[in-house]
C-alpha cells in the first residue's frame, strides 16, 4: 500500500530547474521500487553509494536512489548552480541580498589563513587577532590567573544568549564534554521565564562565577533582561560596580551597546555582520567552548570545519559529501512530499544536535519567497526534528516504521565508545544497524506469518489473518549513517560544517536567500508592543477579539498578584 504522503505528493509545484520536470516522471517511475530489491540486485550497492572524507563516513546507499536518480540530481545542482555560488560564498560576495552581507563563517575556521576579501579588505587579519584574543583570556580562566573581586579563582561560567548566540556553543560544550576543564562548570541561560535564570544562578557563588553576555545585536530583550538581572545579582554580593570588570566579558558586534551596560571594551570579543547568529560558533560566540575545552581544541575543532569547507570547496559534486546529502533531502523533500527530516544521533553527547541542527536549517531554509521576492510554489525546507536515536526507539520510532508519512532520518553514530563501557556501546551499535536494516527492509507478509508460525497447516484464520498485518512492515524508509570514526573536536567541526554546506546547497536549489531571518525580527518587535498593554489601567481593546481577551485575562491575574 503507498504511503500517505506519496499519494497525495506532487502538491508542491515543480522546481524551477528544466531537470525537474524529468525528475519527476523518474520519481513516478521508481514508486514501485523497494530498496530491498536494489540491494539484491547490486551487492556493490553500499560500496558505490558511500563516502568518506577525513574520520568521516556517509553511506547513502539506504535511499530510494539509482545511478539514474543521482545523475538527474546533480543535474539538477547544475542547472541551479552550486558551483557558482559556491564560488560567490567563499569569495565574500553579499548573498545575504536582504541584509546585504557576506556570509563568510568559512572565513572563521580558515585555518589555511588564505586572504578572504570583504569590502576591499582582508578580512583575516582581524578573525586570527580575535582567535588570539579569546585564547589569551580562556588560558587566564583557566589557568586561574584571572581572580574574580574576591582573589578566588572562577570555577563556573555562564553564557547569556539565545538562538544563535546559545544553541551553538551549548550543543558543543554538551558534545565534547570528555575534553572539559575538570574545574570549570558552563551554564547557559536563554529563557526569558524566570525559573531558567533562578535556577541556573541559585548554587553559584558570583565571587566564583563568569558571566559571558552573548548577543550579536546587544539588543535582544530576553538576553538583556537576564544580563541585567545576572548583574543585580552579582552585585548584590559584590557591591561595587568596578568589580563587574573581572565577571562580565560582552561577545557581540554593537561595542556601542556593550559600553553602556557597563563592561570594560577591553572585555569585549568582536564579531562581525556577515557571521550569521545561526552560523555564529566558529566565532566569538564560541568563547564557552573555549573556556570549556581550551583554546588548542577549539583551533581543532575549526581545523575540522575547514577540512568539510576544502571538501566542499574541491570535490566535484558526485564525489561531495553536503552536495549529495542536500540533494537527497530534495528529492524526497520535492519528489515525494516528505514534510520532515529526521536527525537521530545515536551519541549521548550529540543529544542537543537535533535542536542545534533545527535552527541551522529552519531558519535558514523556511521561506516562501524566492532570492528575488517572488513567491515560490514547490516545498522548500522540511521540518527538522529528532532525538538520540536509542530513546526514540522506545518513543516515536513506531511513526517511523509504520505510521503513513514518509520521514528521512539521519542516523550519526561515533564508531569508537566514548567510555570504557564496551558492552554498552556494542549494544547502541547494535541497535542503530539494526534500525535502519529494519526501515529500509521492511518485514514481508509471508516473513511474518512465518515468524508467527501462522503459515503452520497451510491456512490461517481471517483473524489471524488481520493480526499478521499488524505486524508487516513495508520498508523502503530511506535513511543516511553517518559514521564518525570518534568524537573528537576535529570530527564535531567537520560534521556541523558538513550541515551548514547541505544547508547552503539546498538554499541554492530552492533560490532562496538563506542567511536572512525576518520571521525572528518580527517576534523581536511584537511582544515590545504587547508588553506596557500588560500592565495598562485600562481594559485591552485593540487587537483581534482572542488576542485581547487573553491579554485582559493576564491584566486580571498581574493586578491580582502585584496588588
Ligand atoms: C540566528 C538568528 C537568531 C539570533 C538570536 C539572538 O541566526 O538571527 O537566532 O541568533 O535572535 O540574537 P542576538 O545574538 O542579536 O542576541
Amino acid at each position: 500500500m503507498p504511503l500517505y504522503v506519496e499519494k497525495f505528493g506532487g502538491e508542491s509545484g515543480a522546481l524551477p530547474w528544466p531537470v525537474s520536470r524529468v525528475l519527476q516522471t523518474h520519481r513516478t517511475q521508481m514508486a514501485s521500487t523497494h530498496m530491498r530489491d536494489l540491494f539484491a540486485a547490486d551487492p556493490a550497492r553500499a560500496e558505490r553509494f558511500s563516502l568518506q572524507v577525513g574520520d568521516v563516513l556517509l553511506d547513502y546507499s539506504k535511499n530510494r536512489i539509482t545511478d539514474e536518480t543521482m545523475r538527474l540530481l546533480m543535474q539538477l545542482a547544475e542547472e541551479a548552480d552550486v558551483t557558482g555560488w559556491r564560488g560567490r560564498m567563499f569569495g565574500g560576495e553579499k548573498i545575504n541580498n536582504t541584509e546585504n552581507r557576506a556570509v563568510l563563517h568559512v572565513a572563521l575556521r580558515n585555518r589555511g589563513n588564505h586572504p578572504v576579501i570583504v569590502d576591499g579588505e582582508d578580512v583575516m587579519p582581524k578573525v586570527n587577532a580575535v582567535i588570539e584574543k579569546m585564547g589569551a583570556f580562556a588560558g587566564q580562566v583557566r589557568s586561574g590567573e584571572w581572580r574574580g573581586y574576591s582573589g578566588e579563582r572562577i570555577t563556573d561560567v555562564v553564557n547569556i544568549g539565545i538562538g544563535g548566540s546559545d544553541l551553538g556553543p551549548q550543543m558543543a560544550v554538551q558534545a565534547l564534554a570528555p575534553y572539559r576543564h575538570p574545574q570549570m562548570k558552563l551554564h547557559f541561560i536563554s529563557n526569558i521565564d524566570g525559573a531558567h535564570v533562578k535556577a541556573a544562578l541559585e548554587s553559584l557563588n558570583p565571587a566564583t562565577t563568569l558571566f559571558i553576555v552573548a548577543s550579536k545585536t546587544f539588543t535582544t530583550q530576553e538576553t538583556m533582561t537576564n544580563a541585567h538581572y545576572a548583574r543585580t545579582w552579582f552585585l548584590a554580593q559584590a557591591q561595587e560596580d568596578g568589580h563587574i570588570a573581572r565577571h562580565f566579558v560582552a561577545v557581540s558586534t554593537n561595542r556601542e551597546a556593550v559600553t553602556a551596560f557597563g563592561i570594560d571594551p577591553a572585555n569585549m570579543f568582536e564579531f562581525w555582520d556577515w557571521v550569521g547568529g545561526r552560523y555564529s560558533l566558529w566565532s566569538a560566540i564560541g568563547l564557552p567552548i573555549m573556556l570549556a575545552v581550551g583554546a588548542e581544541r577549539f583551533i581543532e575543532m575549526l581545523a575540522g570545519a575547514h577540512a568539510m569547507d576544502a571538501h566542499f570547496r574541491e570535490a566535484p559534486p558526485d564525489q561531495n559529501m553536503p552536495v549529495i546529502l542536500a540533494l537527497l533531502g530534495v528529492w524526497y523533500n520535492n519528489f515525494f512530499g516528505a514534510q520532515s527530516q529526521a536527525i537521530l544521533p545515536y551519541d549521548h553527547a550529540l543529544r542537543s544536535l537535533p535542536a542545534y541542527l533545527q535552527q541551522a536549517d529552519m531558519e535558514s531554509n523556511g521561506k516562501s519567497v524566492d532570492r528575488d521576492g517572488k513567491g515560490v510554489d514547490y516545498a522548500t525546507g522540511p521540518i527538522i526534528w529528532g532525538a538520540t536515536g536509542i530513546n526514540g526507539q522506545h518513543a516515536f520510532y513506531q511513526l517511523l516504521h509504520q505510521g503513513t508519512r514518509l520521514v528521512p532520518a539521519d542516523f550519526i553514530v561515533s564508531l569508537e565508545p566514548p567510555t570504557e563501557l564496551q558492552e554498552h556501546h556494542d549494544i547502541l551499535i547494535a541497535n542503530v544497524l539494526a534500525q535502519t536494516e529494519a526501515l529500509m527492509r521492511g518485514r514481508t507478509r509471508e516473513e511474518t506469518q512465518l515468524e508467527m508460525g501462522s503459515l503452520e497447516g497451510g491456512s490461517e484464520s481471517s483473524q489471524a489473518g488481520a493480526f499478521v498485518q499488524h505486524k508487516v512492515f513495508d520498508g523502503n524508509h530511506p535513511s543516511n549513517a553517518i559514521l564518525l570514526q570518534t568524537l573528537t573536536p576535529h570530527t564535531l567541526g567537520m560534521l556541523i560544517a558538513l550541515y551548514e554546506h547541505k544547508i547552503f546547497v539546498q538554499g541554492v536549489i530552492w533560490n532562496l536567500n538563506s542567511y536572512d531571518q525576518w520571521g525572528v525580527e518580527l517576534g523581536k518587535q511584537l511582544a515590545r508592543r504587547i508588553l506596557p498593554e500588560l500592565h495598562a489601567d485600562a481594559m485591552v481593546s485593540s487587537h483581534d477579539a482572542s488576542t485581547n481577551s487573553l491579554i485582559n485575562q493576564y491584566r486580571c491575574i498581574r493586578q491580582r498578584t502585584t496588588g
